[in-house]
C-alpha cells in the first residue's frame, strides 16, 4: 500500500508498506549486489547508518551462491540476515552491463557467465523463478536496456519486447506467488520504463505499462552515458504518466544533485553505487562537496570527515587517521569510508523527507545544491 503524505510541486513524500515492513519515501536503497554492502559493510552496520532498504541482484545471486540455496536457506532475508524490505533488480540490467557475448531473443537473453563463462539463458519466467526463490520484498521485471546511443528503430523494437517480457513476467509471478513452497508469496513486482532518450517512445510505453496495475513503476535505460539534463527532460516528460497512486523509482541514479533534482520531479525511490564505490576509493560526500582522503592536506587533519556528523567514522575517527588506513591498504579504511557515504545519503533522505513534511523542499534543494557546490572548507 502505497500513501501520499505531502506533495510540493512533482515532489511526492510518502509510506510504502510491504511485508517487511514501512519504507518512508522518497528512499535511496543502499545497494548490495551479492548480498554484501562492499567495503565490509555488514547488515547489523545498516541499522546505524539509517538504511531502509537494501538491494541485490538476480543475476549475481543466481550465478552465485544460486537461488536454490538461497532458497533451502531461508530466502535472501534470513540468509543475510535483513528482516526490512529488500528490492531484487531482474538481470537484464546487469547481463546487458556484464556480458560482451550475448543473444537477445523473443524468448530472452542468451549469455555467459562473468564468473566462469558457462551458458546461461534467463528470460522473463526465469528472472521472476528467481527472484521467487530469493523471496525479495520487490522483484523488478525482465527489461533490456538499449544503449543511450541506440537507434530509433533499435530501441523501439526492444521497448516493444520489453512490454512483452513484462505481461510474462507478471503472470509468472501470480502463479508463483500462488505456489504451496513458495517463501513469499506477497511479492511484489515492478514494472520498468524504457525508451532511451526518445520522449515520445518513452510516452507510449509509460502508458501501455501503467495499464497493467503492477506494485510500482521505475524509470529504467537513465544515467548510462546520457546529459543530466536530458535525464531531467525525460523524467519531465514520462513520470506524469506513470501511475500517481503508485511509487516512482529511478534506476541507478545517482549523485546528490541527481537525487534533489529526481525528488522534484516525482521520484520515490533511488539505488546507486556511488556512495559505496567512492568511498572504496577514499571519496567522501560533505555538505561543501566531496573530499579525496588520499590528498597530502589531511595526513595532519584531526577533525572528522565532516563536522557534527553522527555516523560510526565521524563519531570516532579523524581525517588523518583515515587517510592513514587507506595509504596502508587497511579494510577499515575503506569501510569507514563506505559507512560515511552511505550516512550521507540516507541522513539526506531524511532531510528531504522532513523539508517536504514542512513545505520547503524547493528552499532546501536550492541550498543544500549551493552549499555542495562551493567546495570543501
Ligand atoms: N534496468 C534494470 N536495472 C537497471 C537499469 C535498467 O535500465 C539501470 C539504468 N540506469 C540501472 N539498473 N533492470
Ligand atoms: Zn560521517
Amino acid at each position: 500500500m502505497y500513501k501520499i503524505l505531502k506533495q510540493e510541486g512533482m515532489a511526492k513524500r510518502a509510506h510504502f508498506e510491504t511485508v517487511h515492513g514501512t519504507v518512508e519515501t522518497p528512499v535511496f536503497m543502499n545497494v548490495g549486489t551479492v548480498a554484501a554492502i562492499k567495503g565490509a559493510v555488514a547488515t547489523t552496520d545498516l541499522h546505524e547508518i539509517g538504511t531502509q532498504i537494501e538491494l541485490s541482484n538476480t543475476y549475481h545471486l543466481h550465478v552465485r551462491p544460486g537461488d536454490q540455496v538461497v532458497k533451502k536457506l531461508g530466502g535472501l532475508h534470513k540468509f543475510m540476515n535483513w528482516d526490512r524490505p529488500i528490492l531484487t533488480d531482474s538481470g537484464g540490467f546487469q547481463v546487458f552491463s556484464l556480458s560482451k557475448l550475448r543473444k537477445i531473443k523473443e524468448e530472452g537473453v542468451y549469455f555467459n557467465s562473468h564468473i566462469d563463462g558457462h551458458k546461461i539463458f534467463m528470460g522473463p519466467e526465469e528472472s521472476m523463478q528467481i527472484q521467487s526463490n530469493l523471496a525479495s520484498t520487490i522483484a523488478m521485471a525482465f527489461d533490456e536496456c538499449p544503449s543511450s546511443v541506440a537507434d530509433r528503430k533499435y530501441v523501439q523494437d526492444s521497448v516493444d519486447r520489453t512490454t512483452r517480457w513484462l505481461a510474462r513476467c507478471k503472470d509468472e509471478m501470480a502463479r508463483l506467488n500462488e505456489k504451496e513452497d513458495t517463501l513469499n508469496p506477497q511479492q511484489m513486482l515492478f514494472g520498468i520504463n524504457q525508451g532511451a532518450v526518445y520522449d515520445d517512445i518513452r510516452i507510449a510505453h509509460a502508458k501501455e505499462i501503467a495499464k497493467m496495475d503492477l506494485d510500482g513503476y521505475a524509470v529504467g535505460g537513465l544515467a548510462v552515458g546520457e546529459s543530466h539534463e536530458e535525464m531531467y527532460r525525460i523524467l519531465d516528460s514520462v513520470v506524469p504518466y506513470l501511475p500517481a497512486d503508485k511509487p516512482t523509482y529511478l534506476m541507478g541514479v545517482g549523485t546528490p544533485a541527481n537525487i534533489l533534482e529526481g525528488v522534484s520531479r516525482g521520484v520515490d525511490f533511488f539505488d546507486c553505487v556511488y556512495p559505496s564505490r567512492n568511498g572504496r576509493h577514499g571519496h567522501v560526500y560533505t555538505n561543501f562537496g566531496k573530499l579525496n582522503l588520499f590528498n597530502a592536506k589531511y595526513e595532519l587533519d584531526s577533525r572528522p570527515i565532516e563536522e557534527g556528523c553522527q555516523c560510526p567514522a565521524c563519531r570516532s575517527y579523524s581525517r588523518a587517521y583515515i587517510r592513514h588506513l587507506l595509504k596502508a591498504k587497511e579494510m577499515l579504511g575503506m569501510r569507514l569510508c563506505v559507512l560515511h557515504n552511505l550516512y550521507f545519503y540516507n541522513t539526506m533522505m531524511t532531510e528531504i523527507r522532513q523539508a517536504l513534511d514542512e513545505g520547503h523542499y524547493e528552499d532546501y534543494k536550492q541550498q543544500k545544491l549551493e552549499r555542495m557546490a562551493a567546495g570543501p572548507k
